[in-house]
C-alpha cells in the first residue's frame, strides 16, 4: 500500500489563470447513479464523477487542470475514499506500486505479524522508500464515505502525473489499492475554466487542531480546509466527518484511523463517515460538501486523531 509522503514539495506552482466560466458536468463516468445519495456539486463547478467499487475506480482517467470536482459514489459494501497523490516528473503508477507499494506492504506485513512494532514499521519505512518519494505531492480527494453516500471534494489541480487511490482495508486487512482500487490520472495543461467554490463554514488544520469558523447547520454544507501546517514526518493534516450513535466508541473510531493499527481503516467501520478530505500541501486550500441530517458528528483526522485532531458537534 501506498500513501504517504515523508514531506512535501514546495515547488508546485499555480498557473494563475481566470476561472469565470462554467462548463457542464463531466459525463465519462458510470452511467448509473442508482440510489446514491449525492450532494450537489458547487456552482460553476468541473465535476468528474467516479464509482467506487469493491475494489476499483471507474471514471475518466483525464482532467483538467484548475479547480476540479471530484465525485465518488460509493457504489460497494465498505467505505472508500479517494486519495490524490501528484508523481514526480518521470515517475509512473508503475514506479509507485514497485518502489512505494511494495514497501508499504512490506511494513504492514510486519505489523500485522507481530515482528515490529509501529515504530519499527516507520524505520523499515525511512529505509526503504525511495527518495522521490519525497518529491510526491497528496492533493487531496474526497474523503471517507459510507457505502450507498457520495464523497465530493473540490481541489486546484496542477497539470502532471496523478495516482487516485483508496487504502482502506478488508476484513481480512488487506489494503484495497492492491485489490485494484488505484488507477492513474493525468492532469492536463487545459484548465477547466470552474470557479473557486464558496463555503459555508472554513476549518484550519495546523499541528494538531481542527479549527471551525462557523457553525454547521442541518442540510449540504461546503466546507472550506486550508492546510496550514503539517507534521515534518508521516502523513499530512487532513479532515473527515464521522456520524455518532449513542452507542459509538469514540476511541474505537480514533483507533480506527491509524491505517498501523491491525484494526485500522480495516472494514467493518465502527461509525459512518459522510465526507471530508485528504491533505493538500500547505497554503492551498480543498473544499468538500456533506449533507447533515440533525445528529451527532465529529470532524476527525487521520493520523491526527490520537494527538486530539478530533472535535465533536452537534446539527439541530
Ligand atoms: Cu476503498
Amino acid at each position: 500500500m501506498i500513501i504517504r509522503r515523508s514531506c512535501f514539495a514546495i515547488g508546485v506552482v499555480l498557473a494563475a489563470a481566470g476561472f469565470t466560466a462554467c462548463q457542464p458536468a463531466n459525463r465519462d463516468g458510470p452511467a448509473e447513479e442508482s440510489a446514491i445519495v449525492a450532494e450537489t456539486p458547487p456552482a460553476g463547478a468541473f465535476v468528474a464523477e467516479y464509482a467506487a467499487r469493491d475494489y476499483a475506480f471507474v471514471g475518466p482517467a483525464e482532467l483538467p487542470s484548475g479547480w476540479v470536482t471530484i465525485r465518488m459514489a460509493n457504489e460497494g459494501l465498505e467505505h472508500h475514499f479517494v486519495s490524490l497523490t501528484l508523481l514526480p516528473e518521470g515517475k509512473t503508477i508503475e514506479h509507485y506500486f514497485s518502489d512505494v507499494g511494495v514497501p508499504f506492504d512490506q511494513a504492514w506485513e510486519a505489523l500485522r505479524s507481530g515482528a515490529v512494532d509501529k515504530a519499527g514499521a516507520g524505520a523499515m519505512l525511512g529505509e526503504l522508500l525511495p527518495e522521490w518519494y519525497a518529491s510526491a505531492v497528496s492533493m487531496g480527494g474526497p474523503g471517507l464515505v459510507a457505502p450507498g453516500r457520495t464523497g465530493q471534494a473540490t481541489m486546484r489541480l496542477v497539470p502532471g502525473d496523478y495516482v487516485m487511490e483508496c487504502y482502506v482495508k478488508t476484513p481480512e486487512g488487506e489494503f484495497h489499492v492492491n485489490l485494484g482500487m488505484a488507477i492513474p490520472i493525468t492532469v492536463t495543461d487545459e484548465d477547466s475554466g470552474a470557479a473557486e467554490p464558496e463555503a459555508d463554514l472554513d476549518i484550519t488544520l495546523t499541528n494538531y487542531e481542527i479549527a471551525i469558523e462557523g457553525t454547521p447547520v442541518a442540510g449540504e454544507q461546503t466546507v472550506a480546509v486550508h492546510f496550514q501546517e503539517h507534521p515534518e514526518f508521516g502523513l499530512g493534516n487532513d479532515v473527515h466527518v464521522v456520524r455518532l450513535e449513542d452507542d459509538t466508541d469514540m476511541d474505537e473510531v480514533i483507533a480506527w484511523m491509524d491505517w498501523m493499527n491491525i484494526e485500522g481503516l480495516r472494514a467493518p467501520s465502527p461509525a459512518e463517515f459522510v465526507g471530508g478530505t485528504h491533505e493538500m500541501p500547505i497554503g492551498y486550500t480543498a473544499y468538500f460538501t456533506v449533507d447533515l441530517e440533525p445528529g451527532r458528528y465529529a470532524w476527525i483526522a487521520e493520523s491526527g486523531a490520537a494527538l486530539g485532531m478530533v472535535e465533536e458537534f452537534t446539527v439541530e
